[in-house]
């Protein structure tokens, strides 16, 4: 058995907890690794995972070591293998620890998800600490064969099957969201985006279609596209806002296996960021991504990297139709939505189909909790 510390600091949203804690979760879960995961920032570590106590320097959950990560850092012997998530730097005290520990561990920086061509020359390379003895390895995620792959559960498939077969799994769902069962006809969207994406475009769309559409919306997104459209201020869990064929209705926060099962139980997944990206992806559904936005418009790069694989070997006229809906979402280009939608939604069909066979696709690269322990594991021999 491996021992792991993983380190996770909180910038901002859930992300960086989001794939820290699945990471964490899979190696104890499955591998049965010693999993110790260090977290800076506890309250929102609880919005996806209510289990965890804010304030508390040391708790178990689902066999994770939880940890609070602040100053003074205590003395701990290192473990085997360090994860440093998205170059968070571990305490320095930690890292001459890590120097003065025989053997010492294996260190590796988790990076960022991106379908850039680049990832695949520096996935896995080496880099010595300036002013030590030890090596840093990256460790990239990504969709295609000889990146880290995607993060992905051992029985997820079997779980997203059976869910998405059983009516009653389905009814039971919506039971506990606290939402009616959909009505027949009636298109099921799950919402989580960024301030900047045009949700009141989209809304616009819809409201001018003619299928009724019932959007489900973690608390948290889009007020102000939600007030603006729907002329309510209160968007706390529970409210439902109805106007034409568009009903929204405001959810909690759900926890992450909860957040799963939403976008198993919707038709199409609008996804933010990383995880939900890459969740929205294993849902088999269609699915419109907002990139998280960075300096210099290097998101653009890693949308259209993103898009041409994922359109690759598409029928032109579907991959312009994605194509169109993704790029318009992203920058919030209200016309280009309102036109967009209703030629995106004329696929439905391929882009279900679409969604299984890329979802085949992904999985021929493994998952990234086994790649990264086999790849570990080879540094270690
Ligand atoms: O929250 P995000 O915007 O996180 C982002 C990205 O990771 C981005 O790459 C990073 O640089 C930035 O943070 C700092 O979106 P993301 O990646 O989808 O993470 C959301 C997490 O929250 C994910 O694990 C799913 C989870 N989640 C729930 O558990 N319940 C919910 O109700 C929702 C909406 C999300």
């Amino acid at each position: 058995m491996r021992s792991w510390d993983i380190f996770c600091t909180v910038i901002d949203n859930y992300g960086d907890i989001g794939v820290c804690w699945r990471l964490a979760r899979q190696l104890a879960g499955e591998r049965a690794q010693r999993v110790r995961l260090w977290v800076d920032d506890l309250a929102s570590f609880r919005r996806i995972c209510p289990d965890i106590a804010q304030d508390v320097e040391s708790q178990s959950i689902q066999g994770v070591e939880v940890r609070w990560w602040r100053e003074p850092f205590p003395v701990v012997r290192p473990s085997d293998i360090v994860v440093e998530a998205f170059a968070c730097n571990p305490p320095a005290s930690y890292v001459a620890a890590m120097v003065a520990r025989q053997p010492q561990p294996v260190w590796i920086n988790l990076e960022f998800l991106s379908a850039e061509n680049w990832v695949l020359g520096c996935h896995g390379l080496p880099s010595p600490h300036p002013s030590s003895t030890l090596v840093k390895y990256f460790f990239f995620p990504g969709f295609v064969p000889g990146t880290g792959g995607l993060l992905a559960e051992r029985a997820l498939t079997q779980a997203r099957e059976e869910f998405q077969r059983s009516a009653s799994a389905q009814a039971r769902f919506w039971n506990d969201l606290g939402v009616p069962a959909p009505r027949a006809g009636e298109l099921q969207v799950s919402l989580f985006c960024y301030p900047q994406a045009g949700v009141s475009a989209l809304l616009r769309a819809w409201a001018a279609g003619n299928e009724p559409v019932r959007c489900l919306v973690p608390e948290g997104t889009a007020n102000a596209a939600l007030t603006e459209f729907f002329g309510v201020e209160n968007l706390a869990p529970g409210a439902a806002l109805r106007r034409g064929g568009v009903e929204v209705r405001i959810l909690h926060f759900l926890d992450q296996d909860r957040y799963d099962r939403l976008l198993w139980a919707c038709d199409v997944n609008l996804v933010r960021g990383e995880d939900s990206f890459v969740r929205g992806q294993w849902a088999l559904r269609p699915l419109l991504w907002n990139i998280y936005p960075q300096q210099e418009d290097a998101h653009s790069r890693k949308l259209q990297a993103f898009l041409a694989l994922y359109c690759a070997g598409m029928q032109p006229e579907m991959a312009a139709a994605v194509t169109q809906l993704w790029q318009a979402w992203n920058t919030g280009d209200a016309v280009a939505i309102e036109s967009a939608w209703p030629v995106f939604r004329r696929y439905r069909v391929e882009l279900e189909a679409h969604a299984r066979l890329w979802s085949g696709r992904l999985a021929k690269t493994g998952d990234l909790a086994n790649n990264l322990a086999q790849f570990c594991e080879n540094l270690l021999k």
